[in-house]
């Protein structure tokens, strides 16, 4: 349609005013910028083995990991795979990485041998970080495909415990010489990190964020005379998400080590671990998802601990109940309880509370907060693509510096995603109120998320075909008190073919990470789909929602 044409866009922008983002930098550069007045204060906190890293510490290992990864053939425009739990080893390589201008993809390291080397190959990654305990699935012979890539050959592995047979220990890296650093120049838009998501629809897709978009995307939490997410020196920042997604990696690591806080790291999420490390480091921040909200809402165990220490707790990545939000208010009374709504592809971040700014705004539960600012957010009628006003539900579209790049080697999907005007469109619905505080009510896309995982339909649906026995299927959501939305499918059996639900689950529980097995497999005969052949979804789902409610 012609833009002449089109009526006035209703735009929305953040209470907040926008402020001068140095995106021009480096993204190891912005992050550091203040090292010389935090140097020796607390950065990296294990809190496995209590082990502490200054801002110095953590910056000088940094520069000895750039060293070692171009040591060992990393160059400008590389890719290394990140397969870590969160550890300080984890910061140090994607910082190194960032340090002469190569790219980390970071991925779950619980992932089956086939995700990981889908993962690695779309990825062109050289080299992958990892633990010991991993490298088993990344051998050769977990693959039927004899062109596959060896560990020593056609790629480097190396562990940050004992490496095994073929593998380098981490300390090739963090104990090179810091002055051996190649002198590169990096662009604002070249990419820096290249996390993997589905998007609206599909396959997972590399998303190419660059040192300017995550800088923006930073600045817009944490800088400014009242920044957004007002994160201080003396905070303690809980890492237990992991920081191989997106949310972790950017508002809890990123934003820290802009803003000169703690980082709290946690290799896995354990009620007790959990709240004897809140307790003992004094955790004043943390970043959390609805499943651990519930769990932080319901333990009786909680209650042993003390919590006192905590000020702000953000939940993302998945929807939060009103009442589960009231409920932890009532644990944790003296924090500041409020979401932020992120997204991969924006980089992530379109919104977050400003009950969280350093001279805070009044918020209302059950709001995904507001438009970061130096960005615009528009809410679009999903027929007419019209945009919307205050309160009415409809897309919701972003446009700023901080949105990817696009998808990577995928110019369709980009074009899908990214429109010509720049506008990022989301696939989630929602509305913006009185107040400009946004309320999602409702997803488009076909992703399913379980605990604010990301399980793609595509994918489970392409190797539930791939069955001798299955002629054809679908996967779609189904609320689950816990995890949020849980994976289950409907499937048609070939003709003449006896197929069990259990067999079908066992065949795709093998092939997947653990949150993207099937909980459940409805037989039929056959899959509603549009006369252009696309899966009706919202039709399987209301069938879900129907048989719910008998
Ligand atoms: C309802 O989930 C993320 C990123 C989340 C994030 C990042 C930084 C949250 C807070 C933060 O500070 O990314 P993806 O790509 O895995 O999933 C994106 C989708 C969204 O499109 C939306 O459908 O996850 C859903 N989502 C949410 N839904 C994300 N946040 C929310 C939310 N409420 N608060």
């Amino acid at each position: 349609p012609d833009p002449l044409l089109s009526p006035e866009d209703h735009v929305f922008r953040s209470k907040l005013p926008d402020i001068p983002i140095s995106n021009h930098l480096p993204l190891h550069t912005y992050c550091f910028q203040n090292l010389s007045s935090i140097s020796d204060k607390p950065c990296l906190i294990s809190g496995s083995s209590g082990k502490i890293y200054s801002f110095h510490e953590t910056h000088l290992i940094a520069q000895k990991t750039a060293a070692g990864l171009s040591n060992l053939g990393i160059q400008k425009g590389d890719v290394i795979m990140i397969l870590l739990q969160n550890c300080a080893e984890f910061v140090f390589a994607f910082m190194g990485a960032s340090m002469i201008g190569a790219v980390s993809t970071t991925a779950n390291p619980f992932y089956t041998p086939k995700e990981i080397f889908k993962q690695f190959k779309a990825a062109r990654a050289k080299l992958i970080v990892t633990q010991s305990q991993y490298v088993d699935k990344l051998r050769d012979t977990n693959n039927d495909d004899e062109s596959f890539p060896k560990i020593g050959e056609d790629f480097k592995v190396i562990t940050i415990d004992d490496p095994p047979e073929n593998c380098l220990d981490f300390s090739v890296l963090s104990e090179a010489n810091e002055n051996e650093i190649p002198q590169v120049s990096i662009q604002p838009d070249d990419p820096v990190a290249l996390p993997f998501s589905s998007g609206t629809t599909g396959l997972p897709k590399g998303v190419v964020l660059t040192h300017k978009s995550l800088i923006t995307s930073v600045a817009q939490q944490v800088d400014g005379e009242n920044p957004n997410l007002h994160l201080k020196h003396d905070d303690v920042v809980l890492c237990v998400l992991p920081l191989f997604h997106i949310y972790s990696l950017n508002s809890v690591l990123l934003c820290s080590l802009r803003a000169g806080a703690a980082v709290l790291l946690m290799h896995k999420f354990e009620i007790g671990a959990l709240l004897e490390l809140i307790q003992r480091h004094k955790v004043s921040v943390a970043a959390v998802v609805p499943p651990l909200v519930l769990a932080l809402a319901k333990n009786p165990v909680v209650a042993q601990f003390d919590l006192s220490s905590i000020r702000v707790v953000l939940s993302g990545a998945a929807p939060l109940g009103k009442e589960l939000e009231e409920a932890l208010k009532e644990r944790i009374p003296q924090a500041v309880l409020g979401q932020g709504y992120g997204m991969t592809e924006a980089g992530p971040v379109l919104s977050m509370c400003l009950g969280f700014a350093k001279q805070p705004f009044p918020t209302k539960s059950g709001s995904c907060g507001t438009v970061v600012r130096n960005a615009e957010l528009k809410v679009i009628d999903p027929e007419t693509g019209c945009s919307l006003g205050h309160n009415q539900p409809g897309e919701i579209c972003i446009r700023g510096s901080q949105i990817m790049k696009g998808y990577l080697n995928d110019s369709a999907a980009t074009a899908a995603t990214i429109d010509l005007e720049g506008w990022l469109h989301t696939g989630d619905i929602g509305y913006v109120d009185d107040d400009g505080e946004i309320f999602i009510v409702d997803r488009v896309k076909e992703i399913i998320k379980f605990k604010g995982f990301q399980v793609p339909p595509a994918e489970l649906e392409s190797l539930l075909v791939s069955h001798p026995s299955i002629a054809d299927a679908a996967v779609v959501p189904q609320k689950d008190e816990v995890a949020g939305e849980v994976p289950v499918a409907f499937v048609v059996r070939s003709n003449g073919f006896e197929l069990t639900e259990e067999a079908v689950k066992e065949f795709i529980a093998k092939q997947v990470v653990f949150y993207k097995r099937l909980h459940k497999v409805h037989f039929v005969h056959a899959i509603p789909k549009s006369p252009s052949g696309k899966i009706l979804r919202k039709d399987l789902r209301a069938k879900l929602a129907a048989a719910d409610t008998q």
